[in-house]
């Protein structure tokens, strides 16, 4: 197979990797083979004067065996691709949130033109034989601008959030370009089988697409082929993080401060998907219907900043902050709170310790394309003494966490039933579930996923009219 490159819309060191997720997925991909990885470099640049705006600097860098090639990109541009498109309109019609997507405003024009310069910036960088592996929906377009400047490279996508069934979907305008967009690819990527039965419904009612056996489409006068991927974590690293400093401290001050260990823990990032002021409400349920847990639970909520200058972030903040003022205040005790709201990212390095001090995970997306904290916590969970995952039905990673107590966040009351179950699991219930679950994340971890993601990628016909 040809060198790697991969694209996305951030670029990270890979020798430096401090994020979870998608940048140590690539980094360590690119690591192993050595490689190019492609995107934005993270600068916002004024407009050239009289030149087209946009066109942004390419910066090289070496960063061991792996170029970083990053592009700047102006402000105008930045907003209309990322905030306007990508967040305005993809990403809530992706999470089924017609209601939040701003259609008429024009943004598309610009995100078709971010993609197009990161061709045109990408495709002298290319050789023959490369492999490139494009990830997520800021870049859907990505390939078919890049065959149009004549790259018959083997082109493969994966995107990490869900698709959502063929009505959804055409509620964008320009649904069906996008769509057409993705048979550029020789191979695309999901996290789930559902989001790959909305895929094989949409093209196959929409654009008569012919399914050709196993995985295979046929439309627009290219053979494309799809499959699911679930993510993974890079289990051991997760674990062995839990034993540096910070993450020993941060479980010890936990363990501390709440001896009797009846803590929930939420870890995400403050997004409407993510289901928090439903989990909010849950906790609060359980305060009234379940009296035993006051001066006992605690949740202790982390909602890492995102995405602030977009309205609905915005207002799910002042939300959030209302609603656990409002248990805080209708529960609380001089020295107990149930509820433990910090609008803050907290270090990666304290996480494992974290997860490992408390008792539940409550993982509640009204919609996720998988859910790595999921995974996360039980990676980090003491195997004598596991605490208990509680995960939405509608998290990608449902289908793989079966042993997880699965709940419809929608349903307030029977989540707090499922929280009260899991503080009252037995030990040997919860020591089996956790076994199983372990289990799972090792089996499809982030190695296992990169590498057959590739296998699968090198096994496609490749180029173009393929
Ligand atoms: C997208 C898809 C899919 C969270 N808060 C803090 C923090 N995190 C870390 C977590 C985890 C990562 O960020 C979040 O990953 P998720 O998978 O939960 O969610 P998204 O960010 O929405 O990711 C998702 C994923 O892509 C991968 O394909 O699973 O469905 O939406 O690693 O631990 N990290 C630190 N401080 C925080 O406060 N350091």
């Amino acid at each position: 197979m040809g060198r790697l490159v991969a694209v996305s819309n951030r670029v990270a060191d890979p020798r430096n990797l401090a994020a979870g997720g998608l940048a140590v997925a690539l980094g360590e991909a690119l690591k192993a083979t050595g490689g190019m990885w492609f995107g934005w470099s993270g600068k916002i640049v004024e407009a050239a004067q009289g030149g087209t705006p946009g066109e942004g600097e390419l910066h090289i860098q070496q960063a061991g065996n792996v170029t970083l090639a990053t592009v700047d990109l102006c402000r105008e541009d930045h907003d209309a691709y990322y905030q306007g498109y990508s967040n305005g309109v993809l990403w809530p019609v992706f999470h089924y949130r017609i209601d939040l997507a701003d259609f008429d405003s024009g943004y598309l024009n610009i995100y078709r033109r971010v993609n197009q310069l990161f061709a045109r910036k990408l495709a002298p960088l290319l050789r023959p034989d490369d492999v490139i592996w494009i990830h997520d929906y800021h870049l859907i377009p990505l390939a078919s601008e890049l065959r149009a400047m004549g790259c018959g490279q083997r082109m493969g996508f994966f995107l990490h959030i869900p698709l959502p069934p063929p009505l959804i979907l055409a509620a964008i305008p320009q649904h069906e370009w996008l769509m057409r967009a993705l048979f550029a690819y020789d191979l695309v990527g999901f996290q789930s089988q559902l989001d790959l039965e909305h895929f094989s419904r949409y093209v196959q009612s929409e654009a008569q697409a012919e399914p050709m056996g196993e995985y295979r489409f046929r439309a627009f006068h290219r053979t494309v082929r799809a499959q699911a991927f679930p993510i993974g974590i890079d289990v051991d690293e997760f674990a062995a993080l839990g034993q540096c400093e910070e993450s020993r401290e941060t479980y010890e001050m936990m363990r501390g401060q709440y001896s009797s260990r009846r803590l929930l823990l939420g870890i995400d990032r403050l997004d409407y998907s993510k289901g928090l002021p439903q989990r909010l409400k849950a906790v609060r349920t359980l305060m009234a219907q379940y009296p035993e847990n006051r001066r006992s639970a605690t949740l202790i909520q982390i909602a890492a900043p995102s995405r602030e200058t977009v309205d609905a972030y915005a207002d799910l903040r002042r939300e959030l902050e209302g609603l656990s003022g409002a248990i805080n205040g209708e529960y609380g005790e001089l020295d107990w709170m149930p509820v433990r709201y910090i609008h803050r990212t907290t270090a990666r390095r304290r996480l494992p310790g974290l997860c490992r001090a408390c008792r539940v995970a409550l993982v509640t997306p009204l919609r996720d394309g998988m859910n790595l904290v999921a995974k996360e916590f039980v990676a980090a969970q003491d195997p004598d003494d596991p605490g208990v995952l509680v995960l939405s039905r509608f998290a990608g990673a449902a289908e793989q966490l079966r042993e997880a107590l699965l709940v419809n966040p929608y349903d307030i009351n029977a989540t707090a039933q499922a929280i009260q179950q899991a503080l009252h699991m037995p030990l040997a219930e919860r020591q089996s579930r956790h076994q199983k679950l372990l289990e799972r994340i090792r089996a499809q971890d982030v190695h296992w996923w990169r590498r057959e993601y590739l296998r699968i990628l090198g096994e496609t016909d490749g180029g173009v009219g393929g």
